[in-house]
């Protein structure tokens, strides 16, 4: 699983990724400051079981602090989108090739509304942050119109002698850009298009059955960044009143955050509405006053920067996240080296006990015999149905010995 950053250029994509990541990507205050996309880790924050069964935790596969456990996911940073950028402006479609793989996407808009369509920097204030979000969305979906249609006569062709194989040819052609046959069926049958007749389908009902696959395949939260700036109030309450999912963030002010952490500054943790400064003496005056603008305008306004809250929702709402806890010794909660509670997993809603064993190993999936639900003690069968923060033991052919 990818999460992809996008957006139009100059909104803070890079600014987002370096704060989620901790790496030293550039940033500027000009478009096209990315080119090449940049990939790295970033964490699903989620409460960790060791509290509740007030255990010291030794976590292997993820991390944990003060009863958070932090997951790694991976993360990608591309180039931001122009109008006409599937027509080849700006960048053109390069940025869209680099996003194939993400399965989630966070879309940046500038909310304090000082970059206009092409990303330059501006003195009079944009508000209308909903036409950035649909030339964006436009933008991808004309690009995966354009994929479509380059093989659009043969699969028609194909679709009229060999019914019920369209999704299956479509799913090929976009092979690679983690569109399953799912997607492509739910995507035709939301918007009442019958997938076997896409001969018969209008231009309109094409580019309709494109978003629709872009909103089942590649879901979307939108970063209202910059919330800092003062002017960015006005199109957060417009926002609001859209009813689209969005979350309010600064990633100018987590990425400060987080480096001061990082050299013991101050004391913070991700998603929390403070932070503590741990040595105060130590501090120049210029120090203070930038730990004091984020505490005022941002943390004490917003409740938080935001970052982790968009990270989480992206994994754990939209694409149905739950965490599980996998032991090999159900007494001790450890693996077959001592350590407790050693690894979380990320699984979708509805995941089975067997997806669990299949997902840690394919041996221990294909020759597994059942699982036991640890906190109850109850063994259970493949079927079973994970349930957030369950704790796992697998039993398997293999593991019994
Ligand atoms: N006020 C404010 N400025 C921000 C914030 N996040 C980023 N910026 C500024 O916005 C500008 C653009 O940041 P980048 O991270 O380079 O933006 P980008 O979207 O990656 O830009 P491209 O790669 O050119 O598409 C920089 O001047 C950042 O300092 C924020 O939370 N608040
Ligand atoms: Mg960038």
């Amino acid at each position: 699983m990818i999460l992809g950053i996008i957006g139009k250029p100059n909104v803070g994509k890079s600014t987002f990724f370096n704060a989620a990541t901790l790496l030293n990507v550039p940033m500027a205050s000009y478009p096209f400051t990315t080119i090449e996309p940049n990939f790295g880790v970033t964490y699903v924050s989620t409460d960790c079981v060791c509290r509740t069964l007030n255990v010291e935790d030794t976590p292997v596969n993820s991390r944990c602090i003060n009863g958070k456990r932090l997951i790694p996911i991976k993360i990608v940073d591309i180039a931001g989108l122009v109008r006409g950028a599937a027509d080849g402006r700006g960048l053109g479609n390069k940025f869209l090739d680099d996003i194939r793989q993400a399965n989630v996407l966070i879309h940046i808009i500038d909310a304090s509304g000082l970059t206009d369509d092409e990303g330059v920097t501006t003195e009079k204030v944009n508000n209308n942050p909903i036409n950035d979000i649909n030339f964006v969305e436009k933008e991808f979906d004309l690009w995966l119109k354009q994929l479509l249609l380059k093989d659009w006569q043969r699969i028609a062709n194909k679709s009229e002698t060999n019914s019920g194989k369209t999704a299956e040819m479509i799913a090929e052609r976009l092979s690679g850009l983690s569109i399953t046959e799912k997607h492509i069926r739910n995507a035709a049958e939301k918007i009442n298009l019958i997938i076997e007749k896409l001969t018969s389908w209008s231009d309109d009902e094409i580019m309709n059955f494109c978003s629709s696959l872009r909103e089942l395949s590649k879901p979307s939260i939108i970063a209202a960044n910059k919330i800092d700036n003062p002017n960015a109030k006005e199109n957060i309450d417009y926002l609001k009143s859209t009813g689209r999912l969005f979350v309010p963030c600064a990633a100018e002010a987590e990425l400060l955050l987080k480096k001061a952490a990082e050299i013991k500054m101050i004391e913070y943790l991700p998603g929390e509405p403070t932070f503590n400064i741990l040595n105060s003496n130590n501090l120049t005056n210029a120090q203070i006053s930038a730990l004091e603008m984020v505490k005022k305008n941002v943390l004490d306004i917003w409740g938080s920067t935001g970052i982790q809250t968009i990270i989480n929702s992206a994994y754990l709402d939209l694409l149905n996240g739950i965490i599980v806890y996998p032991v090999e010794d159900e007494n001790k909660l450890t693996d077959k080296k001592g350590n407790i509670l050693p690894d979380a997993y990320i699984m979708q809603k509805g995941s089975t006990a067997k997806n669990l064993a299949f997902t840690i190993h394919s041996d221990l999936g294909e020759t597994f015999v059942h699982a036991i639900n640890v906190k109850t003690g109850l063994r259970l069968g493949a079927d079973y149905i994970l349930k957030d923060s369950d704790i796992i033991k697998i039993v398997s052919k293999s593991s019994r010995g």
